[in-house]
């Protein structure tokens, strides 16, 4: 098995761009888009949708910052852990308070975090996103290791560190060694199929939307977003969590949504990889870290690989049972460099089905949901469309277990992807049409940092 998910090999100059060739233009185009939503000390998303910071768009975005702006990469990783509350959580959202208060939905007075003890002073969201800030800072490091780039991580490492503390622990709600998400906003893949089951048991009424106002669809088109009903349950079991203080203890009997997502577990895992890797870069020790990855790699394959359908589920932990749909969150844990052979031999099987498409020549890259399923929806958001960041990370997953063809193939499949509809937000699974956001930070960045390679 060949592990590159978290190099050890000698790292590349930053130096080494192309900045000539055929992806000249792409390149320059790509960079325009990260300069067009930096914000004095951080990127957003997008400048119209998504106008403050989001957490593991920062992390992704930080790597394509690594290749033309290394100062850049560690202001955006740094100025997001500023916001880490005292109990170790990073928060999806931190909030610029230079942008009015309605520009999103939901803003800062609905988090209402300012007023949580243990809560930074800038106002941010309460909940988190994948843990995949540790392994952004590893691939920033590579790519350009300067001195103040080992600093910079120095600084980090007890952060990272935190973080990952705050998830083995006081998310570990189902007791074997997982993290749970709280919201389906907390996994990153919003309105996957993945949480329709335990969404649907969340009590909502669409109703509850006319005391607020949605803001995303004066951007986007609102056939390609979440409808009213999931956004009436979001803010029903963000209003959950908010009511306990945002607090962790005794979520088990209270909250009403309560996951264990395969994406989310496998970040977790392979951050201790990398904690692992930045521990030897700043004297500290990776022993505990490569044993925290072993036993997180054992709890994703014990608790959510179903041998039944051979890939991976999110687990309800309100029911106990495993989420049926078969998403592109199931092909997450090949991630793991330590993922054992009979996974990963079942996630390739399920990866190069005609359910994902993945080849060494292919036309698209991944759909975030089973092409083949009844409720496939190739417009609608998390339900079809493909987007970079994932397919971004199941590419490393096939490097790391030596797929170097089929990592090939979706490579040259991403590539073209975005110079032909440009760094959209996501994609139209078949046609490749530019959906969401256009200009869109994580598209950029892992668009530059895949061409790099
Ligand atoms: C989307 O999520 C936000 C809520 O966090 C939204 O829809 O308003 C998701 O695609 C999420 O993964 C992403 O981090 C965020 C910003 O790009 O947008």
């Amino acid at each position: 098995m060949v592990n590159r998910t978290v190099p050890s090999a000698e790292p590349s100059p930053a130096a080494a761009r192309p900045a000539g060739g055929r992806y000249a233009r792409l390149w320059q185009s790509a960079r325009a888009t990260l300069d067009g939503n930096w914000e004095h000390d951080h990127t957003v998303p997008s400048r119209t949708l998504y106008p403050h910071q989001w957490s593991w768009d920062s992390a992704f975005i930080a790597i394509g910052w690594a290749h033309v702006d290394p100062e850049r990469a560690w202001s955006e990783l740094s100025s997001l852990f500023d916001a880490q509350w005292r109990d170790g959580r990073v928060p999806h959202i931190v909030f610029n308070p230079a942008v009015p208060a309605t520009a999103y939905f939901p803003g800062p007075v609905f988090w209402a975090c300012t007023e949580v003890v243990g809560a930074p002073a800038v106002a941010t969201s309460g909940l988190v996103q994948p843990p995949v800030h540790a392994l952004a800072a590893w691939h920033a490091y590579q790519r350009a290791p300067a001195p103040q780039a080992r600093d910079a991580l120095r600084r980090l490492y007890p952060r990272l560190v935190a973080q990952q503390r705050y998830l083995a622990t006081r998310r570990d709600v189902g007791g074997a060694g997982l993290a749970a998400v709280v919201h389906p906003w907390e996994s990153g893949l919003d309105n996957s199929p993945a949480w329709d089951d335990p969404l649907a048991a969340v009590p909502a009424e669409e109703s509850v939307l006319r005391a607020y106002r949605r803001r995303d669809i004066v951007h986007a088109a609102a056939a390609h977003r979440p409808t009213d009903l999931d956004y009436a349950r979001y803010v029903a079991v963000v209003t959950a969590y908010r009511a306990a203080g945002y607090r962790d203890e005794g979520l088990a009997d209270r909250h009403p949504f309560l996951v264990e997502c395969p994406l989310f577990n496998a970040a977790m895992g392979v951050a201790e990889h990398a904690l692992a890797r930045i521990a030897g870069e700043v004297d500290a020790d990776p022993g505990p870290h490569r044993e925290n990855a072993a036993r997180i790699t054992a709890a994703v394959v014990d608790r959510l690989y179903d041998p039944a359908t051979g890939t991976f589920h999110p687990r309800d932990l309100r029911t106990g049972r495993l989420t049926p749909a078969r998403t592109v969150l199931g092909l997450a844990p090949l991630i793991l460099p330590d993922l054992p052979a009979r996974q990963v031999e079942a996630v390739l099987a399920e990866a190069t089905s005609a359910r994902f498409g993945l080849a060494a020549r292919m036309d698209r890259p991944l759909p975030s949901h089973d092409r083949t399923a009844t409720d496939f929806e190739p417009l609608r958001y998390w339900r079809g469309p493909s987007w970079m960041n994932v397919n971004w990370l199941v590419r490393q997953g096939l490097l790391a277990h030596g797929q170097d063809r089929l990592a090939a193939g979706l490579r040259a499949s991403m590539i073209e992807l975005v110079e032909t509809a440009g760094c959209h937000e996501y994609f139209h699974p078949e046609t490749g049409a530019g959906l969401g956001s256009a200009g869109f930070g994580w598209t950029a960045a892992l668009l530059l940092d895949v061409l790099a390679d």
